[in-house]
């Protein structure tokens, strides 16, 4: 019998879980290894790495990422800077810094919401059509999963409604927890 027809359709990725609506996918994946246009590194003001999906950028772009990091004199928060991906299967990196948890009452939410759309802005400006986000600020920055991944997607929704360059999205999930909190905000 034919499925009955759906926005919503679920396969399996060689990584792991791939859902899909429209043009936002969710998967299970290092997100180093996603062959799209352009990822986002969750980076801090710096840009001269750290832990987390920072470290993992770097390790897997090589050494020419930190060289051409080193000469953009880092990013204050909730901006971007685009280099090269070097050896990474994407063209580009987005490095974005995401902002502190602090509780909540410091403007966390709009703080994280812009981060998306400069991500964007600059995905666009670049000719970027397919990007790749991590969970931005929820692991070492502690912004809380759920609420983060309600803000992503908005973000992620209408920047697909109204930036006609950006084709998919793909919300690259390290952990089973964070693959959940972004099922549950699709509605997967
Ligand atoms: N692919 C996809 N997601 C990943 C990967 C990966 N390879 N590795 C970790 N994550 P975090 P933040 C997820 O801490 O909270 C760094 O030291 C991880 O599970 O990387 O924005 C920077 O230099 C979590 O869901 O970034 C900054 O100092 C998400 O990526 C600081 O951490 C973000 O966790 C930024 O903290």
């Amino acid at each position: 019998m034919a499925s009955s027809p759906s926005s919503l359709t679920r396969r399996a990725g060689s990584e792991g879980n791939v859902k899909v609506e429209d043009n936002i996918e969710l998967t299970r994946t290092d997100m180093t290894k996603l062959e799209v246009d352009a990822i986002v590194n969750a980076a801090n003001a710096s840009l001269l790495g750290g832990g987390g999906v920072d470290g993992a950028i770097h390790r897997a772009a090589g050494p020419e990422l930190l060289a051409e990091c080193r000469m953009l004199q880092g990013c204050p928060t909730v901006q971007g800077k685009v280099t090269q991906g070097f050896r990474l299967p994407a063209k580009f990196v987005i490095h974005a810094v995401g902002p502190l948890w602090r509780g909540g009452r410091d403007g966390e939410p709009e703080l994280l919401a812009s981060c998306y759309r400069v991500c964007f802005s600059l995905a666009v400006a670049n000719g970027v059509k397919t990007i790749a986000f991590p969970a931005i600020s929820c692991g070492v920055y502690g912004y809380p999963i759920l609420d983060a991944s309600r803000i992503a997607v908005r973000e992620a929704r209408a920047a697909l409604k109204t930036l006609h360059e950006v084709e998919r999205v793909v919300f690259a999930c390290f952990t089973e927890e964070v693959f959940q909190a972004y099922s549950r905000t699709l509605e997967l």
